[in-house]
């Protein structure tokens, strides 16, 4: 019992029987949805990846302890938590040694899903370069973290409130493949189209599956992105999100929000100028995801 982490008897179970598992990252928990809807979030994420045949596997930091799959009472409590550190890779480590609560995003769960042998990760919106980045340096580590660590992260795109276009040229920079699934624009969180064509494009999980394949058999490491659009009728259209959003950076910077603070509180105040609409909209995209990863994990176990 010398690993680093503890794992939840289901999520143990089914890593030594080779079944699939499905990452889940908890900052979207802690800082990125309000309570209650983010436990409703988390448990019905989970279910959806129960039904799909995999198992889910929610990933944090709980009183020192780098846990890989919550139960229940535990996923209530981080829910319920105000004081939970936002974990990347620089401070992981440092929640362990110092008995610390803390979140995981996507970068601190990529980290610790390599750790335990799981391959795919579903979440909604990965972080990425930041407007005006070129004053502020705010990059998200998730990109460096992509970029170095082998894992299929789901998502629905990286955050409408970064420089798309920055972000996906950092990402190709990087040697990051960025596929559209099934659609050749790449989706920008809340809505199906960002302006920005698809690197790549694959219309089903056993093609995302084959691919991976292809990369470890020419020993290419690193993660790889598959963004998910919205369905058509659930997006919001991206003229009534920009309004949102400028809004949001506005208020951001009048306040002089920085660091690690700036996206949970743009998501907060787009959530309060929606009126709850941006927050509908990523509980849905999150499920979506969730069942595409799982779709994913499931064809990757096949072979
Ligand atoms: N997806 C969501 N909501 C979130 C996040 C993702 O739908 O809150 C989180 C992820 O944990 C991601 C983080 O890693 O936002 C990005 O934070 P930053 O921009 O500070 O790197
Ligand atoms: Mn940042």
């Amino acid at each position: 019992m010398s690993q680093p982490f503890q794992c939840s008897p289901a999520v143990q179970a089914a890593l030594d029987a080779g079944r699939p598992v499905v990452a889940l990252e908890s900052t979207i928990i802690t800082h990125g949805m309000p309570w209650p809807q983010n436990i409703e979030m988390a448990r019905g994420v989970e279910a959806l990846i129960r039904a799909e045949g995999a198992e889910p596997a929610t990933i944090a930091v709980l009183d020192g302890v780098l846990r890989i799959g919550l139960s229940d009472d535990d996923l209530v409590a981080l829910a319920q938590t105000t004081g939970a550190m936002k974990l990347s890779r620089a401070d992981l480590a440092f929640a362990m040694a110092t008995g610390r609560t803390g979140s995981t995003t996507v970068a601190a769960t990529m980290i610790a899903a390599a750790l335990a042998g799981i391959a795919t990760f579903a979440t909604g919106g990965i972080g990425g370069v930041h407007r005006g980045a070129e004053s502020s340096f705010d990059v998200s580590a998730d990109l460096d973290e992509l970029a170095r660590t082998t894992v299929i992260v789901v998502c629905a795109g990286a955050k409408a409130i970064l420089d798309l276009h920055k972000t996906f040229e950092v990402l190709e920079t990087k040697g990051v493949p960025v596929i559209g699934y099934a659609t050749d624009e790449l989706p920008s969180f809340w809505s199906r189209g960002s302006g920005i064509a698809a690197p790549l494009r694959l219309d089903s999980p056993q093609e995302i599956a084959a691919f991976q394949r292809a990369r470890e058999a020419i020993g290419l490491e690193g993660g790889m992105l598959v963004t998910n659009p919205l369905a058509p009728d659930l997006e919001i259209d991206r003229e009534t999100v920009g309004g949102w959003i400028e809004a949001a950076l506005a208020d951001a910077d009048a306040a002089d929000v920085r660091g690690k603070a700036v996206t949970p509180f743009l998501l907060k105040r787009i959530f309060e100028l929606s009126g709850g609409r941006s927050l509908e909209a990523n509980i849905v995209l999150v499920r979506s995801n969730a069942r595409l990863a799982a779709q994913i994990a499931v064809a990757s176990a096949r072979r």
